[in-house]
């Protein structure tokens, strides 16, 4: 049957320039749901054929993992803005065979570790190697050697709004038979504060490495407020403090014997953001390694320099001509070094005003002289506007 719009009483009285307006635009809002549902469909679509990487489908790798969400009083979007940040996953070869396994930890549920049985094929040794651990709220996984016996260990931070012992971070030392023993407390490293990831180097050059992790505040109404204080001479500056013995960063020293030692105030690791990630590189090239923290929100990232004297300074105020609010963590720092000559990108994102993302590449070609960083990217424009 011929559809007439002055067929439905409905319609009548419409200008017609109206109802065609309405009708296209119906057409395409009916175009759009196809479309989206034919993208969802095409998972399986054939790459090109250069493409670099192949999808290999979870029926063929046996990796089978969704991170749990179970929501509570504390646990939900409402009190708790990083609820919905999802968990971390950890490459790691835990029996020294040559090939890469995977740890997934899940926000509330049961961690998994696959142990790579090759040829792209996984085997689920959860249930045997005691790493689930589905209490608590799991965030970031870091692998390092951290008890240096030449096989590597697994660190999991945990966050959440609400202190005890469910919050404390986890380390899971390999014990060399596909199987592991949580064992932060015995080290020193179970950090009641909410944490989102951490960075094990080795900041005193004496063999083993040490642990930086990222905390955060639970206040999340400081999101958006610019703590200022006003000092005895009048000058009014930022106040970064900690406002809870929670809320800072903690720094923990190795030493060496099987235990760590929480020397964050010595080390002048005393902060309050909210951090999201971290990088550890030698930024300025005199071969000790620094820390590059990304911070949530409107607290600036932390630069901290080593002192080489088991203390860092923040430096990121005197380094940056810009810096990003809400750094999210997708930093990418790679460096080709030559004799005389280090140079390493820097990749960030920031959320404008109106939402959306942008991303700011800086560049620097002389270590040496990091007051030369300068922005180099298709939003130069952009980032030379803000600066
Ligand atoms: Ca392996
Ligand atoms: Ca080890
Ligand atoms: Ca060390
Ligand atoms: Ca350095």
């Amino acid at each position: 049957m011929a559809f007439s719009p002055a067929s439905l009483p409905i319609l009548k009285g419409i200008p017609h320039f109206l109802l065609l307006s309405l009708l296209f635009t119906l057409a395409m809002a009916c175009g759009d749901k196809k479309d989206t549902k034919t993208a969802s469909m095409d998972e399986d679509i054939a790459p090109p054929a250069d493409a670099l990487f192949q999808k290999v489908p979870s029926s063929a790798s046996n990796l089978h993992f969704k991170t749990q969400f179970q929501e509570d009083f504390f646990n939900n979007i409402v009190r708790n803005p990083n609820f919905y940040n999802g968990g971390g996953v950890g490459i790691i070869d835990i029996n020294n065979d040559g090939l890469q396994d995977l740890f997934f930890s899940s926000t509330t549920g049961e961690c998994k570790l696959f142990l790579n049985e090759g040829n792209l094929k996984f085997r689920d040794i959860t249930a045997t190697a005691g790493v689930a651990t589905p209490e608590g709220f799991k965030t970031g996984v870091s692998v390092a050697d951290v008890n240096g016996d030449g096989w590597s260990d697994i660190y999991v931070c945990r966050a959440g709004l609400k202190e005890g012992d469910q919050r404390r971070n986890l380390l899971f030392i390999n014990n060399k038979d596909n199987t592991f023993t949580e064992s932060a407390k015995a080290y020193g490293v179970d950090d009641p504060s909410p944490s989102n990831h951490s960075n094990f180097l080795d900041y005193d050059l004496d063999g083993d490495l040490d642990l930086y992790v990222i905390n955060f505040p639970t206040d999340f109404s400081l999101a958006h407020k610019m703590d200022l204080e006003q000092l005895p001479d009048g000058k009014i500056v930022r106040n970064t403090k900690p406002r809870t013995e929670f809320d800072s960063d903690r720094f923990y020293r190795n030493n060496g014997n099987g235990t760590f030692t929480d020397v964050s105030k010595q080390a002048g690791i005393q902060n309050r953001a909210f951090g999201l990630s971290s990088i550890v590189q030698d930024w300025n090239g005199d071969r000790y390694p620094d820390i590059l923290v990304a911070n949530d929100y409107i607290e600036p990232d932390f630069l901290y320099i080593n002192n080489r004297n088991g203390t860092f300074t923040d430096q990121a105020k005197t380094s940056f001509r810009h810096m990003s609010n809400h750094t999210m963590g997708r930093m990418r720092w790679t460096s080709t070094a030559t004799a005389s000559r280090i140079s390493w990108d820097w990749i960030c994102s920031r959320k404008t005003t109106n939402g959306k993302r942008t991303e700011y590449r800086y560049e620097n070609r002389s270590v040496q002289n990091a007051q030369q960083l300068r922005v180099s990217s298709a939003n130069d424009a952009q980032c030379a506007a803000t600066q």
